[in-house]
């Protein structure tokens, strides 16, 4: 019913064998269906009548036995209508996709929910990964429920609190690496080639496959696509999964239309939207990756290829956003619709303020943001970069004299 293939080779493998790259070129694989077979067999009537959730749309996800699905009853997340940020930025139609929803607290959990079922599947003990935080905390949650072993790898000092705390909660094996994201994927990709440890990094193409059915989802919620799909990107598993969702959701006959996809990156971890921009065919990773939005602080994203594939097919673009315009819509999108997100996820909002303003992006566009993660996930940006609260004397007096002062 699927196979992976190579998205620069073609070549071909199948569902039983354990593998991440393409194993005669180096370059990433994809899952492949039968999609004139689903189209027989699936219909949009059947799918509705399912509750919003990840695994409303099974058939279109690579397990092969749903006995072994481990799942926390994640998707479903709400899209939120944003009647005053619209207006602040000058749209009419504005929707939040609120990942933050998910068991976790972040997409991750979409894929992770698939990521976890095959590694049962394929009867792994262990599994392991690097992360800026979200993966972990998402991994260590599914392999606790799944009763096996998780690993993860963290740059030292550089993950935001609240997801530290739910890796330690779900008793992963923590490892700082001194050093950055990057180099922590690279340690992890080396060692599951030794076999023991199963990756479920986004480099692996089964766990984005959950990913992408926050495209399905939003497809479903407005009863259609959107112009505009505006996405904050690190890895860049994320924007490339989903727009395989739009893609697969037009194929089937379930859409009449995909969406642009639009990428955010913090300006400085943004060699995706580099290369966008001047019209590169590979990107150059970046030495030393800086934002306080911590989730995206990636400098060599693995998914690139198919990232900038995402955007050109789509006919989307790229843009980045400095850390005080990202701390700016994330006050922004708090106070208006009292969403709270972390950095990374407003990052989105940030970038979609600077594309309307640049004219990319019409006032009646029909216009989807997602946010990725919760804000809880992250509670010390806004403590170190908004007003500290008042203090006063404890009695009436002195707290009448102070709310008046200001
Ligand atoms: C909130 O957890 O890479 O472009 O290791 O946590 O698919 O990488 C997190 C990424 C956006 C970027 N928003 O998604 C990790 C990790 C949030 C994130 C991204 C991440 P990709």
């Amino acid at each position: 019913m699927f196979h992976l293939e190579c998205i620069v080779c073609g070549q071909r493998y199948g569902a039983e064998e354990v593998v991440y790259t393409c194993s005669r070129c180096g370059n990433l694989l994809d899952v492949k269906y039968d999609y004139k077979l689903l189209e027989e067999r699936l219909s949009k009537v059947d799918l509705k009548r399912r509750p919003l959730s990840v695994w409303r749309y099974r058939e279109l996800l690579p397990i092969k036995d749903e006995g072994k699905i481990v799942s926390l009853k994640e998707g479903g997340t709400k899209l939120h209508y944003c009647r005053r940020l619209g207006e602040a930025l000058g749209l009419k139609s504005l929707y939040v996709k609120t990942e933050g929803d998910n068991p976790t607290g972040s997409f991750k959990d979409r894929g992770m929910t698939v990521g976890i079922t095959k590694a049962l599947e394929y009867g792994f003990k262990a599994v392991i990964c690097a992360s800026t935080g979200n993966t972990s905390a998402s991994l260590a949650a599914y392999a606790a429920k799944a009763g096996i072993t998780c690993i993860v790898l963290i740059p030292s000092g550089k993950i935001a609190y609240g997801k530290l705390a739910q890796a330690i909660v779900y008793g992963a094996k923590i490892v700082q690496v001194k050093g950055n994201f990057d180099d922590a994927l690279r340690i992890v990709m080396e060692l599951s080639l030794k076999g023991k440890f199963y990756l479920l990094n986004s480099v692996n193409p089964y766990r984005v496959e959950g990913q992408k059915t926050l495209a399905y989802e939003v497809a479903d919620q407005l009863g259609r696509p959107p112009s505009f799909l505006v996405v904050p990107v690190g890895n860049a598993g994320n924007i490339s999964a989903i727009w395989k969702g739009f893609k697969e959701y037009k194929r089937l006959g379930f859409a009449e239309a995909t969406p642009k996809m639009m990428g955010i990156q913090a300006e400085g971890a943004s060699p995706i939207a580099e290369a966008v921009k001047l019209g590169l065919s590979e990107i150059r990773p970046v030495e030393k990756p800086e934002t306080v939005a911590t989730a995206i602080r990636i400098g060599s994203p693995v998914n690139w290829r198919k990232a900038l594939n995402a955007i050109r097919e789509s006919g989307g673009t790229a843009e980045t956003v400095s850390d005080r315009e990202i701390v700016e819509a994330q006050k922004l999108l708090a106070r208006l619709e009292g969403l709270f997100v972390e950095p990374a996820s407003a990052a989105s909002i940030a970038g979609l303020r600077k594309l309307v303003e640049q004219g990319a992006i019409d006032k009646d566009e029909l216009v989807v943001c997602v946010a990725t993660g919760h804000g809880l996930k992250d509670p010390d940006t806004p403590v170190r970069f908004g007003e500290p609260p008042l203090e006063a004397d404890k009695t009436l007096e002195a707290v009448v004299k102070i709310l008046e002062e200001r």
